[in-house]
């Protein structure tokens, strides 16, 4: 299989800007506030962002990739698969939606599949990587279609966040939900729900049993083995001491470990983890 006639498109809150092996694009988020706009592609610097939005306290929002932002990521391939952050909390489905409509009409011979992953981050890294295994051992586009949404429903996410003041102010998460995270040591734990948008699950004091409410939701899943990707807002201690949880409860695993990138950052704010995992 020619594995240039393939391409991985995402859009960036899949925290990822470069893959190695396959062709591969992200298309950029971004986070504005009143006196600057911050581009969530390789270049941008996460640390300096939250630590400056850490002290801002004028309006910041989000903004979603263009259909014309897609087709530029598209580039001229036969083959694209883009993966999108939840059409519950974002525009971006749609919007690569209309990209893909207009580039396959423009270029008959050229097919794009669009992925709603009904989540972000960690678990759309797990999507990349799975595309990527697909295309290596030979499957066609059809067939990757097909493998790619059953490989879907075993997928999961789970958060922990300090604030939802982010989320509360873009009107992801209802303001009653947001307030108790943000008042001080208590974490919101949730999921992403089938929708895709936030359903919480706990409301823990404390880092130590934030991290049992997760170690109890990945149980609750029937996990038994499987690959698990955690990202974190300038917080990889407390990923760690996850993993390390995980390895002692569930035995050694795949686990990776890396910073969120801009987007999953504004809105999972310091200290937030996102862990996305296979769980059957
Ligand atoms: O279109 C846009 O401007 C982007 C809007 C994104 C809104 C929410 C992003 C949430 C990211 C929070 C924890 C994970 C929740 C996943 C639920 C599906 C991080």
């Amino acid at each position: 299989m020619d594995k240039t006639k393939f391409k991985i498109v995402v859009d960036s809150s899949a925290d990822t800007y470069e893959w190695d092996g396959i062709p591969f694009a992200s298309a950029p988020l971004k986070i504005i506030t009143d006196n600057k706009e911050y581009i969530d592609d390789s270049k941008m610097n996460v640390e300096e962002m939250v630590n400056e939005l850490s002290v801002y306290s004028g309006k910041s929002s989000t903004a979603c990739p263009s259909p014309i932002d897609w087709l530029k990521a598209f580039g001229k391939t036969q083959y694209i698969f883009c993966i999108t952050i939840t059409s519950g909390l974002s525009g971006s489905y749609n919007s690569a939606l209309i990209a893909k409509n207009d580039y396959e009409e423009n270029h008959p011979d050229c097919r794009v599949c669009v992925i709603d992953s009904l989540s972000t981050g960690p678990e759309m890294r797990l999507l990349i990587e799975k595309i990527n295994e697909y295309v290596d051992s030979g499957f066609d586009f059809d067939e990757i279609v097909q493998k790619i949404g059953e490989y879907k429903q075993k997928t999961a996410l789970i958060f922990m966040l300090e604030s939802m003041r982010n989320l509360a102010n873009n009107g992801r998460v209802s303001k009653i939900a947001a307030k108790t995270a943000g008042i001080l040591g208590i974490r919101a734990v949730g999921i992403a729900s089938q929708e895709g948008t936030l359903q919480l699950m706990d409301k823990s004091r404390g880092e130590k049993r934030a991290l049992a409410a997760i170690i109890d939701i990945i149980k609750k899943s029937n996990f038994k083995k499987g690959k698990i990707r955690i990202g974190h807002c300038l917080n990889k201690a407390v990923a760690e001491k996850l993993r390390d949880l995980i390895f002692g409860e569930f035995g050694q695993q795949d686990i990776e470990i890396y910073p969120l990138g801009g987007l999953c950052s504004f809105y999972a704010e310091k200290g937030g983890l996102i862990i996305g995992y296979e769980k059957i």
